[in-house]
């Protein structure tokens, strides 16, 4: 089984979207593992989204991301990580297809309500810079006898 990291953006928690969206990937049948809300450091943002590191957009990105709180989840299940990843849609939600979440809920690159990591490898290293080891929860969940084959 897959992990990977999810985030309810500060729009999303502002526009009221947490529970909806835990929700879709709950009933998706991804199991969730890690859960906290937390306000995002600046030097956290600038680790999270290193890559982008000198684009245009790196400085209001940073701005965005903590300009409020944020809901953090660790999923787990099967593809999690691309499954997630097209649940969410497009980064642009313009563009994203009609029924993922940046598709339904909203309008604008910069406001894009959540993030997942894109890779295994970025699931790994995101996961760590959001949760401390103890904070992602092994259990048994019995209804996997029903989602899983
Ligand atoms: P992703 O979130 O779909 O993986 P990335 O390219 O990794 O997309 O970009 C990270 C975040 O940076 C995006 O979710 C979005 O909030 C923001 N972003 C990316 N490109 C632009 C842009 O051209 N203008 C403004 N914000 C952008």
């Amino acid at each position: 089984m897959e992990r990977t990291y999810v985030m309810v953006k500060p729009d999303g928690v502002q526009r009221n979207l947490i529970g909806e969206i835990i929700s879709r990937f709950e009933k998706k049948g991804l199991k969730i593992v890690g859960l906290k809300m937390l306000h995002i450091s600046r030097e956290l943002a600038e680790r999270h989204y290193g890559e982008h590191r000198g684009k245009p957009f790196f400085e209001p990105l940073v701005d965005y991301i903590t300009s409020g709180p944020v809901v953090a989840m660790a999923l787990e299940g099967k593809d999690a990580v691309s499954t997630a990843r097209e649940m969410m849609g497009a980064t642009n939600p313009l563009k994203a297809a009609q029924g993922t979440i940046r598709g339904t809920f909203g309008m604008d690159i910069g406001r894009n309500v959540v993030h997942g990591s894109d890779s295994v490898e970025s699931a790994a290293r995101e996961l760590a810079l959001f949760f401390a080891p103890g904070e992602i929860i092994e259990y048994k969940r019995d209804i996997d006898n029903w989602i899983y084959e």
